[in-house]
């Protein structure tokens, strides 16, 4: 992007949070979407003038974006900073309605029970989930909020979408607020099995506060298969399923649930775009260069979590140094690694791990002003991560547990030459669709190793067509293809109500 875009993109972006109060309160509009974050953060700037809105990018915001401005769309979600009360106000076409949460209710509701015991139970349990009676409260009174800031944004008989744990109960709490409402829920991380999902104490509340909606959607079928049998073994209730897409039925007696998946997607063409673009070109090769012009780069994308694997990667990587599979004179492994949750215990330790595994390699391997790996503990702007997915000849995306994983389908948008090479968990979501990815099981670290080998070496000829494949998938899957079938799918759902009721 060039200086005078940046310059007019941050005026589109960022507008002072003055004069919003008073003003009357904004129509309520036909689709909603609630999630945890507003598609905006208020930040206050580094010169201490006065807090502004900064449009954040994120995946959802894009998705949904062209959708709600198209149908008259209100967002209803937390601005991002503690203690901030705001009226609702329209920005740049959209209603957006502020959730005011104090710092205890992020302690709680936030990084306690959506991040300390739904986040790790729904993910394998891979750290110890956290059972909190007071997390649970607190989380059951702020989805309350929520609930009622939603029932504000709905126009009648309007369509809400909810995303995400953090936000369970506020499909059942909404329909009690608001019957006339056809409500969705999408579930963007995975969804447990019933072993593991059992162990919540509060499970009933759970599953029932998901059935408040029309339709539930998951990336996968098996997590449309686990919520379907939970519905069975916990609440009783008679289920059909036709096996497409996992998709099925949930009957309430009154009513009944669809259930199905939806793999979410990313802005393809928009990626694929800026990866052909002269200066993200440029800026791969001085990349290279910067890195000393190794035979190979292999690149991991992460937030810094302990789902994601970053740690067994790397230690694949000494391995096949200290074996001599690989030289350490010809590859360099770059690791992106965003701060994320850095209050929780569990993410303070994986930071200590982390970076001293990459200490270790590179007290090994490394010479003097030549790391063997490069680490980034911050979030790098578009354009750069974009340069990067593009000169990078191998993605290792080696998640332990992952509902989709966007920075795999990210790289391949980036490679439609058919260059470069995804070292793919089994575990990520976005196996199911990448299945000419190099798949690997990341609890075996040899298969880690091998497919890494493979990657490198580019042992097999059929790797380029392979990329091409995944490209193509990619290309005709994006994220607005996503939210449309989603929404599609409600409305056939809250028209069968209709046909009920009639
Ligand atoms: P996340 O766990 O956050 O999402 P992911 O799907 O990989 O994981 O998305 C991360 C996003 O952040 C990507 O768009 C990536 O480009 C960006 N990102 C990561 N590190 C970055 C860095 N250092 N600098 C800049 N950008 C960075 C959750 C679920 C996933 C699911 C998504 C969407 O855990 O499984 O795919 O939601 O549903």
């Amino acid at each position: 992007m060039s200086e005078r875009d940046a310059a007019v993109d941050r005026d589109r972006t960022r507008r002072p949070v003055n004069g919003r109060t008073g003003n009357p309160e904004p129509e309520p509009q036909d689709l909603v979407v609630v999630a945890n974050r507003l598609p905006v953060d208020l930040v206050t700037p580094a010169d201490g003038g006065p807090p502004e809105w900064r449009r954040s990018p994120g995946g959802l915001v894009t998705a949904l974006e062209p959708v709600l401005r198209s149908s008259g769309g209100a967002w209803v979600g937390w601005p991002g900073s503690a203690g901030v009360e705001l009226e609702p106000f329209v920005e740049d076409c959209l209603t957006l309605h502020p959730v005011r949460l104090d710092e205890d209710d992020v302690a709680e509701y936030y990084e306690g029970f959506s991040n300390d015991t739904l986040w790790p139970l729904y993910h394998d349990a891979l750290v110890t989930p956290t059972f909190d009676r007071a997390w649970w409260r607190t989380y059951r009174r702020i989805n309350e909020r929520f609930a009622h800031a939603a029932a504000r944004a709905a126009a009648n008989g309007a369509t809400v979408w909810v995303h995400d744990y953090q936000l369970q109960l506020v499909p059942r709490l909404l329909r009690e607020l608001r019957p006339d409402l056809t409500i969705g829920f999408f579930l963007h991380i995975p969804f447990p099995p019933s072993e593991l999902f059992l162990q919540l104490p509060w499970r009933r509340s759970i599953v029932e506060g998901l059935l408040g909606a029309d339709l539930v959607g998951f990336h996968l079928p098996d997590g449309a298969k686990n919520f379907r049998q939970l519905a069975r073994v916990l609440l009783d209730l008679p289920t059909t399923g036709d096996g497409r897409r996992g998709s099925g039925r949930i009957d309430l007696g009154d009513r009944s649930v669809r259930v199905g998946a939806y793999p979410i997607s990313i802005d393809s063409a928009q990626l694929r775009d800026r990866s052909r673009h002269d200066d993200t070109l440029r800026r791969a090769a001085r990349i290279r260069a910067e890195l000393g012009d190794p035979e190979t780069i292999l690149l991991g994308v992460d937030r810094l979590d302990y789902t994601k694997g970053i740690n067994l990667r790397i230690e694949a990587l000494r391995e096949l140094f200290a074996d001599g599979r690989l030289d350490p004179e010809k590859v360099v492994m770059v690791q992106l690694a965003t701060p994320s949750r850095e209050r929780l215990e569990a993410y303070a330790e994986l930071r200590n791990d982390v970076e001293r595994e990459i200490g270790r390699i590179n007290g090994e391997f490394g010479e003097l002003g030549r790391p063997v790996v490069h680490y980034l503990h911050r979030p790098v702007d578009r354009d750069e991560l974009v340069a990067m997915y593009t000169g990078a000849d191998v993605m290792l995306v080696t998640p332990l547990r992952d509902g989709m994983n966007l920075v795999a389908k990210e790289y391949v948008a980036c490679h439609g030459d058919g260059s470069g090479a995804l070292v793919l968990s089994e575990f990520a979501g976005a196996a199911a669709e990448l299945r000419r990815a190099l798949l690997v099981n990341p609890h075996d670290l040899e298969d880690v190793e091998r497919a890494i080998v493979e990657a490198v070496r580019r042992d097999d000829p059929s790797l380029t067509r392979r990329m091409r494949s995944m490209h193509t998938q990619v290309m005709t899957h994006d994220v607005e293809r996503w939210a449309r079938s989603f929404l599609a799918d409600l409305r056939d759902a809250g028209a069968d109500v209709l046909q009920q009721e009639a």
